[in-house]
């Protein structure tokens, strides 16, 4: 049986955020990591958890991300377009910073977006919309990644993992929310599964010649596949205008030019945007929020789950439990701390 150890969320978040600060990194990013990664065991998200910490200090050894940045506010006063450049750091504490401000331009105006510039991000989606959802707002997120998917019809690395969120708040209960990669599983999934000794699924990746492959490093060597055929390939194509090119930043593939390399997080530009439900309904009937329980319902009713409630039971749990990790997690915090 594998040794476990369980740690409170608290004891963990200062581990992980000691490792940050141990490297190198300021306060401000250090925490903000720390919180999205804690958050990513919390809820039982291994893809985005302790396992990114890897790969984040490798981008700081690198050079390629700021590990001193301080995220500047654009608040561009009484526009629905709210700006944060993240210098050069990682996305996390411009998102934070600029939240806020999001949502109070969103409830006044209805909707507004906040644009993230010159940022390194490797962290799954949800929190993000999640803080949105917070503030009584609905929410989308995007951002670009590196090249690593090939277009349906194609059978090179074009486009990225790109992540795609939505949020839907929810009058005493956890919001609705869902958040996937436009590729048919995560980056991180298939490098998990090469570190388990695993296959992966048919239908994830082709190998560098373009023939399906089921082996992880084929796959890493080669290319993923956008989910759902042509209409992934699209919507990942969308995200590359919308998040890449709109906010006048980098596009997966200029991503991949910039690094060189797979084995860094990528640096581009993130997209956030806030609608008022109330906002968008008024003066007709109903109450949008009463409305969307009534769909809630009805999906559930059928035996169907919605998005993230795995997550959420994950999240009950490590709340009352505390997080349980490996023994290898744990000795790869210590070697982290030590270093
Ligand atoms: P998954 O396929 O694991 O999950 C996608 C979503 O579908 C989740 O909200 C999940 O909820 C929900 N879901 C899964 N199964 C069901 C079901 N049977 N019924 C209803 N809902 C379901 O996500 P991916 O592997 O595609 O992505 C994982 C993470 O990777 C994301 O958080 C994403 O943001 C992140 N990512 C980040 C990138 C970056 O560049 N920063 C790039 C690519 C991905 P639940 O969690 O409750 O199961
Ligand atoms: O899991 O695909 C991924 C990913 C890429 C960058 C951050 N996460």
């Amino acid at each position: 049986m594998t040794q476990t150890s369980t740690l409170t969320i608290a004891a963990l978040h200062e581990r992980v955020e000691a490792i940050f600060r141990k490297a190198g990194l300021n306060a401000v990013q250090a925490g903000a990591l720390a919180r999205v990664i804690v958050a990513g065991e919390r809820d039982a998200c291994k893809s985005h958890g302790i396992y990114r910490i890897e790969g984040a200090l490798r981008t700081v050894k690198a050079g390629k991300v700021k590990p001193d940045a301080v995220p500047v506010l654009d608040a561009n006063e009484g526009s629905a377009i709210v700006k944060v450049n993240a210098g050069g750091g990682f996305a996390n504490p411009a998102f934070e910073l600029g939240v806020p401000v999001l949502a109070a331009r969103a409830r006044t105006l209805g909707l507004a977006a906040l644009v993230i510039n010159d940022c390194t991000h490797f962290s799954a989606l949800w929190p993000e919309v999640e803080a949105v959802t917070k503030e009584g707002l609905a929410g989308l997120v995007m951002c670009p990644s590196y090249a690593t998917v090939a277009p349906t019809g194609g059978n090179r690395p074009l486009l990225g993992t790109n992540p795609f969120a939505f949020g839907w708040p929810r009058k005493g209960d956890a919001p609705y929310v869902f958040d996937f990669a436009t590729s048919v599983a995560a980056r991180g999934e298939i490098e998990l599964h090469r570190r388990a000794g695993k296959q992966l699924p048919e239908g994830w990746a082709i190998d560098a010649e373009g023939n399906p492959t089921t082996d992880p490093e084929a796959a890493l060597a080669g290319a993923m596949l956008p989910f759902g055929g042509h209409k992934g390939s699209a919507i990942g194509t969308m995200i590359e205008l919308l998040a890449g090119i709109m906010i006048g930043d980098l596009t997966s593939p200029e991503v991949l030019d910039y690094l060189g390399t797979t084995t860094l997080a990528p640096f581009h530009g993130e997209l956030i945007i806030a609608m008022s439900p109330e906002s968008f309904s008024a003066g007709r009937p109903g109450d949008p929020f009463a409305r969307a329980e009534v769909l809630f319902e009805a999906i559930v009713g059928q035996g169907a789950r919605l998005p993230s409630q795995r997550r959420f039971v994950a999240r009950r749990k490590s709340e009352a439990d505390g997080v349980t990790l490996t023994a290898a997690e744990i000795e790869q915090l210590d070697r982290l701390l030590e270093k």
